[in-house]
C-alpha cells in the first residue's frame, strides 16, 4: 500500500506494474530472497500459483505466454531457485514464447562477493534470454518492467529475466505506474501483400506452413478463410497444429516428427511456400531436408515478426516482416484469383490427411494409444486443451488427434520433457472451464510430476494419461536403429502410478485394455479431482507405424 508520503516499496512498484500491465497470474517457488515482493501479492488482485519446483513454474508461465500471447510470469529465488526454472525459459526461448522470469537476488551491497546463492544472471542467462538485467533502483523499477513486456513480446517473442536484489525490493521511493503495454503488431507494408497477389497468380502449386507464436483467434479465422478463398492447401509446422482447424477443408496436415509421407512430398512438389509465422526448424523441416538451404529450389515467401529471422536460414523470394495477426488482417484484403488451377490439388491434400489420420494402426499390445486418440477427438469438446511434454508417445497425438480450435495445443516444440503436467496446471488455472487433458510418458511424467501435488493443492480436475511402456522410449528407439541389441540406461522401473495418484489427493485408475479407456475416462472426470490413467502399453509399440524389434532387425540386418 502506498503511504502517506506516496511512497510504495520496490516489492509493491513491482507487482503494481503486473497489474499495469493486466497481469492475472503469476506461479512462483518462494524464496526469502525476495519476501517484498511476495507480500505485495498480500493484498493485491492477482492469482498466485505456488508450485513444488522451479521447473515447473516456469514451465507454467511459458504455458500462459503460449497460449496467450502475454506474457508468462513466474518468480523464483536466486541460485538455485534460478537453475531450476532454465527449462521453461529454453523452452520459450526455442518456442518463441513471451515471459518474464523474476529472480531474487542477493543485497546490493553484498554483490560481487559470491554471497549466498549470488548468480550474475545477466551472465548465466545471457544466451536463454531475449534480455537479462538486474534492477539496481526501486524508482526504475516501472521503466524496466515495461520494457521487459514489450522485449518479451517484439519481434520473435522470447524470455527476458529481471533479477531484484533484496534491499532494492524494501527501499520506499514514490514513482507512478507505467502506462499498460500492447503488444507491437508490425504490419505487412501494401508492396510486399500486392507482390503476395503476384506470386499466388502464376503459382501452379502452392502450400502454405503455418507456424511460430503470435497468432490470435482472430489471425486464425482471417486464416481460415484466406485459406477457404484461395483453396490453398494448409500444413502445421511442429507442435502448432492448433493454428488451422484440422477439419477444415484445406487442412493438409501435421508437418513434424513422423509425417505422412505424401505431405512431405507434397511440400517438395510445391512450386511456392508460404511459411507463416514460424522458422522451419530442425524437426518440420525434416532435419534440413525438405528446402535448400540458403537458396530454396520453390518460391519462397517468409511471413514473421522478427526481422533476423527473415534470411536467416532460407533466402526468402518474398519476407514479409509481420506480425501473424497484422499479416493475416491484411489477407483479408487480397483478391483471390477467378480459376484456381491448384483446387483438386487441395483437395487431394485434405483428403490424404483425412485417410493418414482415420484409424488407428493395429499395435502390439492390449493398450493401443492411436484408439485412445480417436476416442478422445471423437468425445472431448472442441475447446477442449491437450498438453504434453517428449517422448515417443506424442507420436500418437500428433498422427491421431484432431485439433480444431485455436491454443488446444499446448506443447513444447524444443521437445523439453516434463512439461506436460504444469502445462495443464498453467491451462486449468487459466480457463477453469474447459477441458484439460494431459498425456505424458512414465519417463516425462517424472520429470516435473511433482506438480500433480499443485493440482491437488488447487482442486484443478484435469485428466493426465501416462504411458507407460517401462522406458525412455524415443532413446531406446534411437539405440536400436544405431546400437542393435545394446540396451543402455534406457530401461526404467516404475511406481504403482495409480497410488500415486491417490496419495496426492488425486483420483488414479489403471487402464489394461483400450476398450476400458472410454468408462475410465469418464469415472476420472466425474471424480471432480486432478486425475492420472495408468495405461499399461506395450514397450514393442514404439511408433504408429513400427516396432522395436523390427528397428532392431533391420538395423542388425543393415549391419550383416
Ligand atoms: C528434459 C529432457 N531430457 C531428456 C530428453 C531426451 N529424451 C527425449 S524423449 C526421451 C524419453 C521419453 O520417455 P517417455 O516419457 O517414457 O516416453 P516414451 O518415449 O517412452 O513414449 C528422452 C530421455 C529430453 N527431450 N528432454
Ligand atoms: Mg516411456
Amino acid at each position: 500500500m502506498r503511504a502517506n508520503d506516496g511512497t510504495r516499496t520496490g516489492g509493491e512498484i513491482l507487482i503494481d506494474q503486473l497489474l499495469a500491465h493486466g497481469v492475472r497470474h503469476v506461479f512462483c517457488v518462494p524464496g526469502e530472497s525476495y519476501l517484498a515482493a511476495l507480500d505485495a501479492f498480500y493484498d493485491r488482485d492477482i492469482s498466485l500459483t505456488v508450485c513444488r519446483q522451479e521447473g515447473g513454474a516456469a514451465m507454467m508461465a511459458e504455458a500462459v505466454g503460449k497460449a496467450t500471447g502475454r506474457p508468462g510470469i513466474c518468480f523464483v529465488t536466486r541460485g538455485p531457485g534460478a537453475t531450476n526454472a532454465s527449462p521453461g525459459l529454453h523452452i520459450a526461448r526455442q518456442d518463441s514464447t513471451p515471459m518474464i522470469l523474476f529472480v531474487g537476488q542477493v543485497a546490493r551491497e553484498m554483490r560481487e562477493r559470491e554471497a549466498f546463492q549470488e548468480l550474475d544472471f545477466r551472465a548465466v542467462f545471457g544466451s536463454i534470454a531475449k534480455w537479462a538485467t538486474e534492477i539496481d533502483d526501486p524508482a526504475r523499477i516501472p521503466e524496466l518492467v515495461s520494457r521487459a513486456f514489450y522485449t518479451a513480446t517484439a519481434g520473435r517473442p522470447g524470455p527476458v529475466v529481471i533479477a531484484l536484489p533484496e534491499d532494492m525490493l524494501t527501499e520506499r521511493v514514490a514513482v507512478p505506474d507505467a502506462p499498460r503495454f500492447e503488444p507491437v503488431e508490425t504490419s505487412p507494408g501494401a508492396a510486399e501483400m500486392r507482390r503476395l497477389g503476384d506470386l499466388l497468380r502464376q503459382a501452379q502449386r502452392p502450400i502454405v506452413l503455418a507456424g511460430g507464436s503470435r497468432w490470435s483467434e482472430a489471425a486464425y479465422a482471417s486464416f481460415g478463410r484466406f485459406a477457404e478463398r484461395f483453396a490453398l492447401p494448409v500444413a502445421t509446422t511442429f507442435r502448432r497444429g492448433h493454428l488451422f482447424d484440422a477439419l477444415h477443408r484445406c487442412y493438409a496436415g501435421d508437418l513434424g516428427i513422423g509425417p505422412n509421407p505424401k505431405l512431405v512430398a507434397r511440400v517438395k512438389a510445391a512450386d511456392l511456400i508460404v511459411l507463416v509465422g514460424g522458422r522451419l526448424g530442425e524437426l518440420p523441416s525434416q532435419s534440413y531436408t525438405l528446402l535448400d538451404i540458403p537458396a530454396p529450389r520453390q518460391t519462397f515467401v517468409h511471413v514473421h515478426p522478427g526481422a533476423e529471422e527473415l534470411g536467416r536460414v532460407y533466402h526468402p523470394h518474398l519476407a514479409i516482416h509481420a506480425a501473424p495477426t497484422a499479416f493475416a488482417a491484411a489477407l483479408d484484403a487480397l483478391q483471390a484469383p477467378p480459376e484456381i488451377k491448384w483446387r483438386a490439388e487441395t483437395e487431394a491434400a485434405h483428403a490424404d490427411y483425412l485417410a493418414w489420420t482415420g484409424q488407428a494402426t493395429s499395435q502390439p499390445g492390449a493398450v493401443n494409444l492411436g484408439e485412445i486418440m480417436v476416442w478422445l477427438r471423437e468425445h472431448l469438446p472442441a475447446e477442449a486443451i491437450v498438453c504434453n511434454g517428449a517422448g515417443n508417445f506424442a507420436a500418437w497425438i500428433h498422427r491421431f488427434f484432431r485439433f480444431r480450435r485455436f491454443a488446444s495445443h499446448v506443447a513444447p516444440c524444443s521437445g523439453s520433457m516434463g512439461y506436460g503436467v504444469p502445462a495443464a496446471v498453467a491451462m486449468k488455472r487459466l480457463y477453469p472451464d474447459r477441458t484439460v487433458v494431459c498425456v505424458t510418458g512414465d519417463g516425462d511424467f517424472l520429470m516435473n510430476g511433482q506438480e500433480f501435488a499443485t493440482a491437488v493443492q488447487y482442486e484443478l480436475p484435469f485428466v493426465t494419461l501416462i504411458v507407460d511402456n517401462g522406458i525412455y522410449g524415443t532413446i531406446r528407439m534411437h539405440q536400436e536403429r544405431e546400437y542393435p541389441g545394446r540396451v543402455v540406461a534406457t530401461e526404467l522401473k516404475n511406481p504403482d502410478f495409480v497410488a500415486y495418484a491417490r496419495a496426492f489427493g488425486g483420483f488414479g485408475a489403471a487402464v489394461g485394455k483400450t476398450a476400458d479407456f472410454g468408462a475410465a475416462f469418464d469415472a476420472a472426470q466425474k471424480s471432480g479431482k486432478p486425475a492420472i490413467l495408468h495405461l499399461k502399453v506395450d514397450p514393442e509399440a514404439i511408433t504408429p507405424a513400427t516396432t522395436l524389434g523390427a528397428i532392431r532387425q533391420k538395423a542388425l540386418g543393415e549391419r550383416r
